[in-house]
């Protein structure tokens, strides 16, 4: 291959590997957008020319840190933090912060990538970021938490700010969680800026932020269903996950009308045969954002079915809203799905589907909506966060309520825009369309701000 020819597939993923080792969410997550991407770069020598891809899937920045804390008996605890700062062509850089102890370098630079592409699809000025630790969270107390976020900002402040980079939750990081960081930033640098965002309302956080990713994946499947004249009302929906993201997608499904009859955690899943109503919903938000419990608790309380150490992914239904982290649908999954009746998949959590998984999505010809188009909508109210705090000003819900569902609208629109596929003009491959308009505003950004 000489510097004039754009890569094959393999001669590109040939090289991620190797300068990659051991990371293999990163190659994952690169390897789907090039598979999508190439094409479109052989089709416009410029972005080979300016190199691209190459540079995309070089992440700007990657800090990593000592996390010390005590814990409840006194004992020093160790960990270790990240930030990965991706891409700031098209504004500073954005993106959740993960509590988790499966965080590694590996899996934040494979959801700093995606954010890029996720936050360049909102139509929003935000950059891809991606930071977290990896702390278990699971049974800390509250104190434990604050003293752990107090050392985390100790040493990220020094690479934030509200023009620079706007960190905000993921898996583990609530408002709790992001209420304690703010505090810390507060007290270090003795300014009060909307360096973060999901804060509470009393402090500059914005209406709907905490819905806007649930609602936002349910809104991606209105719209997928809205183009073949179909609706969510009356449809049998799988959900995993029972966090932000999972609850406000089952609070959204039944809003328009579906059923939702499973949830999940990392222990197992629930299967409630008779759906998942808006009461028993209001128990899961207490069991799970206070209680801090089990969703086998949830079986215990209304009778449903529980399933340890399973995913919900064998119950029969037809819409699936996978919400609680990635690789959690297999090809394995993907095939029983199918063969029970799943017609669309919306994605609320990131990459929570395989390679294969896609594939056979894709080969059935269903609707997929990848998660860095049907999960935009919390970072895009995140935007919004930002614009308010910028203005120091709180916009009315109603309007922030208008303004989600527009660009979900808007989302879809320009995935379908790059999505079409040749020789099937009924068909949108959501995933092409979502990789290509994403890297073209960024790519045409990168270009004209030079090598850099
Ligand atoms: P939460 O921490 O609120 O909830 C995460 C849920 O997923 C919990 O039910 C958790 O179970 C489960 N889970 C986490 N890790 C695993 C695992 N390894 N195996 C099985 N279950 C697991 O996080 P969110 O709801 O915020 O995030 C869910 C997904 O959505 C993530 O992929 C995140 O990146 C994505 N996302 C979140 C956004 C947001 O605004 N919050 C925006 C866009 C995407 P348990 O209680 O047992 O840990
Ligand atoms: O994956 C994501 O988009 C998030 N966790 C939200 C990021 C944000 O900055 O709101």
């Amino acid at each position: 291959m000489t510097r004039d020819q754009v890569p094959t597939l393999q001669e590109f993923v040939e090289g991620l590997e190797k300068r990659n080792p051991g990371q293999p969410e990163f190659i994952q997550a690169v390897k789907e957008v090039a598979e999508t991407v190439l094409e479109h770069i052989r089709a416009n020598p410029k972005y080979h020319k300016h190199q691209i891809l190459e540079r995309l899937a070089e992440p700007d920045r990657v800090i990593s840190f000592r996390v010390c804390w005590h814990d409840d008996e006194g004992n020093v605890r160790v960990n270790r933090g990240y930030r990965i700062q991706n891409n700031n062509a098209i504004g500073p850089y954005k993106g959740g912060i993960r509590f988790h102890p499966t965080v590694n370098q590996g899996v934040l630079k494979f959801l700093a990538f995606e954010q890029t592409f996720k936050n360049a699809l909102t139509g929003l000025p935000m950059g891809g970021a991606k930071g977290g630790a990896n702390l278990d969270p699971k049974g800390k107390s509250d104190a434990e938490i604050m003293r752990f976020c107090q050392s985390f900002m100790s040493e990220l402040y020094r690479h934030l700010g509200e023009d620079t980079d706007i960190p905000a939750g993921d898996i583990g990081v609530g408002g709790r969680e992001i209420g304690y960081m703010f505090g810390q930033y507060k007290r270090i640098t003795n300014r009060y800026v909307g360096v973060l965002t999901g804060k509470g309302m009393e402090f500059g956080g914005s209406p709907i932020r905490i819905e806007a990713t649930g609602y936002g994946a349910v809104y991606f499947m209105e719209d997928m269903l809205k183009r073949i004249g179909e609706t969510v009302e009356g449809r049998t929906c799988l959900v995993s996950g029972s966090g932000n993201v999972a609850q406000h997608a089952v609070e959204k499904i039944l809003a328009l009308g579906g059923k939702p009859v499973t949830l999940s955690d990392s222990d197992g899943f629930i299967y409630d045969k008779s759906g998942i109503t808006t009461e028993k919903l209001a128990y899961i938000k207490e069991l799970k954002n206070k209680r801090r419990g089990r969703i086998e608790d949830y079986a215990k309380e209304f009778g449903a079915e529980y399933h340890a150490g399973k995913r919900p992914w064998s119950v029969p239904g037809e819409l699936a809203f996978p919400c609680a982290t990635q690789n959690e649908i297999t090809g394995e999954d993907a095939g029983v799905m199918l063969k029970n009746g799943v017609v669309a998949v919306s994605e609320g959590a990131n990459m929570p589907s395989t390679l294969d998984a896609v594939r056979l999505f894709q080969g059935a010809r269903i609707m997929f909506a990848p998660g860095k188009a049907a999960n935009a909508g919390g970072v895009a109210v995140s935007g919004l966060e930002m614009s308010q705090n910028s203005a120091r000003i709180t916009w009315k819900e109603a309007e922030l309520q208008r303004l989600l569902r527009d660009i979900m609208q808007e989302i879809h629109d320009r995935c379908q825009r790059y999505g079409g596929v040749a020789g099937d003009d009924k068909y949108i491959d959501y995933v092409k369309g979502a990789n290509i308009a994403g890297f073209v505003k960024v790519a045409d950004a990168m270009i004209a701000q030079g090598v850099v």
